[in-house]
């Protein structure tokens, strides 16, 4: 019987919970032709090892390999592109989402009294008692407060990562997705072209057992950029955004390296010191943030380093280049010169570093 339900499960460095969560869709999908999707970035741990081992005894279980790729909000997406079932659905690969509350979800579609069924922390019936730091709990307030004020429809629990839809659904709503982050059922309803009808299943949120978080700092920029991605109706790319923060970044360090250095040596030398130091921190940023899903590492990150030099060299030629002929043809004043090559170095540095030196889409 072809599957009529899939269950796509994210996992990074997750070995240790991967078998007992296959055990437990099969204990809580009875009656239900069910497939699982295990979409793992890699992981050193040898978690895509084990979700194989699992696959080649149960022609219900699948991996999905990624080299070279970070990302929950991509993985997602990946996992069910590669469905062909009616439902697709996302639960975490750490067993704090509980998966006992599937078949509900899965009624109230087939119902058709919902157009996406949620898991939900934040109603009647819900919760999230264990597992949450006083800080974490507030940023996640903050942040769902956030994402409600943009939404256009009521939503409990809007951060929730335990979602089930129709492939239909999500396959017309795919194109439209930032597919950036953290936040992948966010993403769907912002980027849906109607207001969905959401159906809120109450579940608590388990603490974790085995395994480490992957939460950082980094996601919470990755959703306000998210946020802005998405009120701004994607008119400017997220990447070039984050890159232009950065460069602006690189302007405040070259000028605070500049007027240290200068007190004990000549301009130029000065000037070259702080051209330098400003190129390393704007990589260093770059490769943290901007391009934190193809992240360099190894050797990869020296290779990158010294293309990035030479394509910020190049742009700095065709700063200077550009700014001087328009001063010579006195077409416009040196503001205007300046800010001009400045911008066409912005968007070359931009261009070629985002080909060449991350080869990011
Ligand atoms: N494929 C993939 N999976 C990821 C990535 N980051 C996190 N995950 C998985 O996504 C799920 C949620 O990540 P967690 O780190 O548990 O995040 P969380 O549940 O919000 O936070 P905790 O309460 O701290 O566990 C887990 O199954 C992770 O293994 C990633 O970059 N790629
Ligand atoms: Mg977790």
């Amino acid at each position: 019987m072809p599957p009529i339900l899939t269950v796509v499960i994210p996992c990074f460095n997750e070995a240790a919970n991967v078998a007992t969560m296959a055990e437990r869709l099969d204990a809580a999908l009875p009656g239900v032709a069910w497939e699982a999707i295990f979409v793992d970035d890699d992981s050193p741990d040898g978690t895509a090892a084990i979700a194989r081992g699992l696959a080649a005894r149960d022609s219900r279980i699948r991996c999905i390999r990624r080299i070279g790729r970070r990302g929950l909000a991509s993985a997602c997406i990946e996992g069910m592109l590669a469905s062909s079932a009616d439902y697709v659905a996302v639960i975490d690969g750490d067993l704090q989402h509980d998966e006992s509350i599937l078949p509900r979800m899965l009624a109230e579609l087939q119902a058709g009294r919902a157009d996406i069924a949620i898991g939900s922390r934040h109603v009647e019936g819900g919760g999230a008692t264990e597992g949450f730091s006083s800080l974490r709990r507030r940023i996640s307030d903050g942040g769902t407060a956030m994402a409600q004020a943009l939404l256009p429809v009521k939503v409990a629990d809007p951060m929730s990562g335990f979602f089930m839809l129709p492939r239909a659904l999500f396959e017309a709503t795919a194109p439209s997705l930032t597919g950036r982050g953290f936040k992948i059922l966010l993403d769907i309803l912002l980027s849906a072209d109607r207001k969905l009808r959401v159906a809120e299943i109450p579940y608590s949120f388990r603490p974790r057992t085995a395994g480490e978080s992957k939460l950082d700092t980094t996601v919470l920029l990755e959703f306000v950029a998210l946020l802005l991605d998405k009120s701004l109706g994607g008119f400017l790319p997220l990447r070039f955004l984050s890159f232009a923060i950065v460069g602006a970044v690189g302007v405040l360090v070259h000028l605070v390296v500049l007027s240290i250095v200068i007190r004990f040596a000549p301009f130029v030398t000065a000037q070259w010191v702080a051209t330098f130091v400003a190129m390393t921190v704007n990589f260093w940023l770059n490769n943290r943030i901007t391009y934190r899903d193809v992240k360099l590492r190894g050797p990869a990150l020296w290779r990158g380093l010294a293309l990035f030099y030479v394509v910020c060299g190049f742009g700095a030629v065709a700063n200077v280049g550009v700014a001087s002929l328009l001063l010579v043809d006195d077409l416009v004043g040196w503001r205007w010169a300046g800010a001009a090559g400045a911008l066409l170095t912005g968007v070359w540095n931009y261009a070629v570093s985002s080909t060449l030196v991350w080869r990011a889409r």
